[in-house]
């Protein structure tokens, strides 16, 4: 999703923004900009294709400057156009640039109209501009704290004053900005992956924070106005541009990951101990009796996968719910139960508002399942597991989805012990299973060849439909949104169950049906679901584990899974899944890493 880079030197700082912006570039936008300060006052480029072409318009137009912002725009208010591209201008004295939606901005508009200022763009964003452009008295500092004051709905936003040269002011509330201290030049970021060879000291800046950066220097003020004073991270491990090494995509690369990313999660596994989840853990978990997981598409999926292994195996009652729409919702609060938070990057609005929300109606117990260890979701809640996923560029999720998974059945297996509902074999059993999954995995990705003979038939369909039963409906849910996602196939996913309660009638020779059907204790009614669209002409791709007598046929197609893999099949199942997406993606020659109309770590609600 869009992203924000900022920097105050004594050097031309146009390559460290182009160079910001092509890091974060992998998550998606439909446009960007950048805007540099001389003497005359901001000069701008702004593109409406990707960043290498605002690369050549800046070398072109030899834009220079010791002081400037960048942005990638994924939109919200107003099309993708260069108009409604940001940085966006206020009277040529004063550049802008916003990640966020303003929810107020019709009204201030009005206002703003009232005095005299002139609306180019169709953004909300512009009402900041020129709100701060009215409040500027001499301190940009003072305008933008003056201003943000008045502003509802979330933002990150970086600004430069043609009065004050050397000077970029950031504020942030509901959108992640973090400060990259340097030696004589500071920058700013929506992430710190975008100053990745600029510096590897951060501050992770707090909600409601406002932030002047000048060139010996960072000052930050709080929600209050009040002098603050942010730790100082060291964090080295962004260096290093990932690679795509022998593969098409970063998704091929990252499905091909997977056993890698969860041999790196559960190395911190020796036991089902609280302790995995932080310190306190043991306590919280005696505390509670129930869970609420609230997450956003695939972290959501991976939610209500867990739903069916902390009630079976720790007997613990769980809700699962979307999180944009538990924050919008009057839910009945119990202190009792344990909020568990899961997203990818820690930064997902819905889900981080969720979390807020869920934190103000009086749940105390909160933890959160992600990839990064700096992001607010870790730093806003009180016990935290960390996937080690790895860096995941591809839109579409993958190894964070199963790292996920790996999370969420320590977390059941750990809260069954401590029920005493877990035995010492039973846990050295469950143990030597997680441990398995890499080697499992590897064989289940050596089915690719097989997988993209399917693909070939997927890729001249216009629908498909998924179906699972018990633990792997979410995963057949799961399959179908990889699908639609990359492959823009429309693509759904039922309990096969529900078949002959209403999507039965879809089904044609036009309709390929993809059945996620291990050797388990569904298995039968499977079979019986798998028949009725035999009977009506539909063409069955099956997944089936090693030992299921489901044989090739007359509209029965198979693909076998090297083996049965007992309560950790889901995170074998989705795999095969992952490749038919991609290959079929592939196929009809989609931008698998970028699809349209999508952005990685989505932060705007
Ligand atoms: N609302 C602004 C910024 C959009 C954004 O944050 N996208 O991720 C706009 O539409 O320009």
């Amino acid at each position: 999703m869009c992203g924000i880079v900022g920097a105050v030197a004594q050097r031309n700082i146009v390559s460290v923004l182009i160079e910001g912006l092509r890091r974060l570039e992998y998550r998606g936008y439909d446009s960007c900009g950048v805007a540099v300060l001389d003497a005359r006052g901001p000069t701008r480029a702004r593109s409406v294709e990707r960043v290498a072409d605002l690369e050549g318009q800046v070398r072109d137009g030899n834009l220079e400057g010791v002081t400037g912002i960048a942005h990638t725009r994924w939109a919200t208010h107003g099309a993708p156009v260069t108009d409604n591209a940001h940085p966006i201008f206020s009277r040529d004295a004063l550049a802008l640039v916003h990640n966020g939606i303003i929810e107020n901005y019709e009204g201030l508009r009005e206002m703003l109209r009232g005095k005299g200022y002139e609306f180019i763009s169709q953004t909300d964003t512009e009402v900041i501009a020129h709100l701060i452009h009215s409040l500027y008295r001499g301190d940009l500092f003072a305008a933008v704290r003056a201003a943000v004051a008045q502003l509802h709905g979330a933002y990150a936003i970086a600004v430069l004053h043609k009065d004050q040269p050397h000077t970029v002011v950031g504020a942030r509330q509901g959108s992640p900005l973090v400060v990259g201290l340097g030696e004589g030049e500071n920058f700013l970021a929506s992430d710190a992956l975008a100053l990745a060879g600029s510096t590897e000291r951060f501050i992770f800046l707090e909600e409601g924070d406002v932030c002047e950066l000048s060139l010996d220097g960072v000052r930050i003020a709080d929600r209050q106005g009040e002098a603050a004073q942010r730790e100082v991270r060291q964090v080295a491990a962004y260096g290093g541009a990932v690679e795509l090494g022998p593969y098409r995509h970063f998704m091929q690369k990252e499905i091909f990951e997977q056993p890698r990313a969860i041999t790196d999660t559960i190395a911190q596994t020796d036991a089902f101990d609280a302790s995995i989840f932080g310190e306190g853990a043991g306590q919280v978990f005696a505390d509670i009796d129930s869970l609420l997981i609230l997450a956003c598409g695939t972290s959501y999926y991976s939610g209500l996968t867990a739903k069916y292994w902390l009630e079976s195996l720790a007997r613990i009652p769980t809700q699962v719910e979307i999180a944009s729409e538990y924050r919008y919702r009057e839910s009945v609060p119990n202190p009792k139960s344990l909020v568990v938070v899961i997203s990818q990057s820690g930064e997902t609005a819905d889900t981080l508002a969720a979390l807020k929300h869920a934190q103000g109606l009086g749940h105390k117990h909160t933890l959160a399942i992600c990839n990064v260890g700096t992001s607010a979701m870790v730093r806003q809640t009180e016990l935290s597991f960390l996937t080690h996923a790895g860096r995941e560029i591809g839109v579409a999720s993958t190894k964070a989805f199963t790292t996920q998974l790996v999370a969420l059945f320590t977390l059941a297996a750990t809260l069954a012990k401590l029920r005493g509902r877990l035995n010492d074999e039973q846990e050295a059993d469950y143990l030597k299973q997680l441990r398995h999954l890499p080697a499992a995995l590897n064989s289940v990705l050596a089915l690719e060849p097989q997988i993209i003979a399917w693909s070939e038939e997927f890729s001249r369909k216009e629908h498909a439909l998924f179906l699972g039963r018990g633990m792997h409906y979410p995963i057949a849910l799961e399959g179908a949104l990889k699908l639609k996602e990359i492959s823009y196939i429309h693509a759904e996913a039922y309990p096969a169950g529900e078949l002959k309660h209403g999507p039965l009638a879809l089904v044609t020779e036009a309709m390929p049906v993809v059945t996620v059907a291990p050797n388990d204790a569904l298995l039968e009614k499977l079979k019986s679901n798998i028949q009725e669209v035999r009977a009506r002409g539909g063409q069955l791709y099956v997944f089936a584990d090693a030992d299921t007598k489901i044989v090739n046929g007359e509209g029965l197609h198979v693909i076998r899974m090297p083996e049965h893999y007992g309560l950790l099949s889901p995170i074998l199942h989705v795999v095969p899944l992952q490749l038919l997406a991609y290959h079929t993606a592939c196929a009809r020659g989609t931008d698998v890493d970028k699809p349209r109309n999508l952005a990685k770590s989505v932060t705007v609600e």
